[in-house]
C-alpha cells in the first residue's frame, strides 16, 4: 500500500457535496492532481476550467479504469450515490449505483494498488429502532429505506476491504448537508436548502416534511472539513473506518424557519408533508460523533445562526446579480 495521496479522483464530482470537496482538493492538492468525474449532469464552468473533468459510469468498472489509468490515481473520493428519495422511487437503480459502483470502485483500489479510498455514509443507515436522541456510534442499523440499506452495506464492505485485503477505505455518515452553491438532488434532508432559495427568491416556502421534523444536519464549510480531515487522519488511530457518526447541529424545520425569519420577518412557510415525511420519520434527531472526535478529532464550527447568516448573505447576492439558481 503506497502512503501518499497525489493523484485524486473524485466520482459525483457534479453533485451537491463532490462539487464543492473537489474545489477544496484541487486548491489543497493542486488542480491538475484532482480528476473530476461525473456520470450525465454538466459540470459548472468552474469545475470543467479549474482542472480536468471526464463523464463516467462507476456501475462500469472499464470506464472508472480509463481514467484510473489515465491519470495514476492513488486516492479515490467516492461520492457518487443515489439518495434517500430518488432511491425509494427507484430501488434498483439505488442499490446498483450505490452498490456496483462503490465495489468497483473498491476493487480498483485493490487492482492500481491505490492509497485510499473515501466512501460516505450517511444517517440514513440508521432506522426506526436506532435510538432517535444522541444516536451512538455503535448502535443498531435496520434502516427502512433502500438508500439506507445500500449504506449499511456499504460500511460493511468497505470495513471488509480493509479487514480482508488490507485496503484503506474510510467513511463517514453524512447528516443533511446545507449549502449555497450547488443544488442537493433527491434526498429527504433537501427542504433544508430549498427553504433558503425559496426565502430569498419569493418570501414564502412549502415544506415537505412537518414542522416539528427534527433531523442532524451540517453546514457544507464543516462537511468538506470533516471529509478531508478524516482522509487525511493517521490510520494507527482508527479503531472504526467506514462508520464515523458525524454531527453538528440537530433542528426541526420549524426552527430553521424561525432562523430565516430573524433575516426575512415576514417570512411565510406552510407544511404539506409528502412521502418524505416517512423517511425522515426513521432517522434520529440527534448524532453523538464522539467516536470521530476521539479518534481523528472532528469539532464543527458551524450552528444554526451562523449558517443562515451565511447562506442568506451568499443568496442574496447572487439574486440582485440574478443567478440565484447557478448554471
Ligand atoms: C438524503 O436526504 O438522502 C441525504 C442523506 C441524509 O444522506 N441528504
Amino acid at each position: 500500500m503506497k502512503a501518499e495521496m497525489k493523484n485524486i479522483l473524485v466520482t459525483g464530482a457534479v453533485g451537491q457535496i463532490g462539487s464543492e470537496l473537489t474545489m477544496a482538493l484541487r486548491k489543497k492538492y493542486g488542480a491538475d492532481n484532482v480528476v473530476a468525474t461525473g456520470r450525465k449532469t454538466e459540470p459548472s464552468q468552474e469545475l470543467l476550467d479549474s482542472g480536468p473533468f471526464y463523464f463516467i459510469d462507476v456501475t462500469e468498472r472499464a470506464s472508472l479504469d480509463v481514467v484510473i489509468k489515465k491519470h495514476n490515481i492513488d486516492t479515490i473520493y467516492h461520492m457518487a450515490a443515489i439518495l434517500s428519495a430518488v432511491g425509494e422511487k427507484h430501488p434498483h437503480l439505488c442499490w446498483d449505483v450505490n452498490m456496483n459502483g462503490s465495489i468497483n470502485v473498491l476493487d480498483a483500489a485493490i487492482d492500481y494498488n491505490m492509497t485510499r479510498v473515501i466512501i460516505p455514509s450517511s444517517i440514513a443507515a440508521f432506522g426506526p429502532d436506532t435510538p432517535i436522541e444522541n444516536t451512538p456510534n455503535d448502535t443498531i442499523l435496520r434502516p427502512t429505506t433502500m438508500y439506507g440499506v445500500t449504506k449499511v452495506c456499504g460500511e460493511r464492505l468497505g470495513d471488509y476491504f480493509v479487514q480482508k485485503f488490507g485496503i484503506d477505505v474510510r467513511g463517514l455518515r453524512y447528516p443533511g448537508i446545507i449549502s449555497a452553491e450547488t443544488l442537493p438532488g433527491g434526498g429527504t434532508t433537501d427542504y433544508a436548502v430549498e427553504i433558503y432559495y425559496k426565502a430569498v427568491e419569493d418570501g414564502k416556502y412549502t415544506c415537505f416534511v412537518s414542522e416539528d421534523t427534527r433531523l442532524p444536519m451540517m453546514y457544507m464549510p464543516d462537511c468538506i472539513d470533516a471529509t478531508i480531515d478524516l482522509a487525511e487522519a493517521d490510520f494507527a488511530k482508527l479503531k472504526h473506518h467506514c462508520d464515523f457518526n458525524l454531527a453538528s447541529m440537530s433542528f426541526s424545520a420549524g426552527e430553521l424557519a424561525a432562523s430565516i425569519k430573524k433575516y426575512i420577518p415576514d417570512f411565510e412557510v406552510k407544511y404539506d408533508p409528502d412521502y418524505r415525511q416517512e423517511i425522515a420519520d426513521s432517522w434520529p434527531s440527534s448524532i453523538d460523533d464522539s467516536v470521530a472526535r476521539q479518534e481523528w478529532g472532528w469539532k464543527p464550527e458551524w450552528n444554526l445562526d451562523k449558517m443562515t447568516k451565511d447562506m442568506l448573505e451568499k443568496l442574496r447576492k447572487r439574486h440582485r446579480e440574478g443567478r440565484l439558481y447557478k448554471k
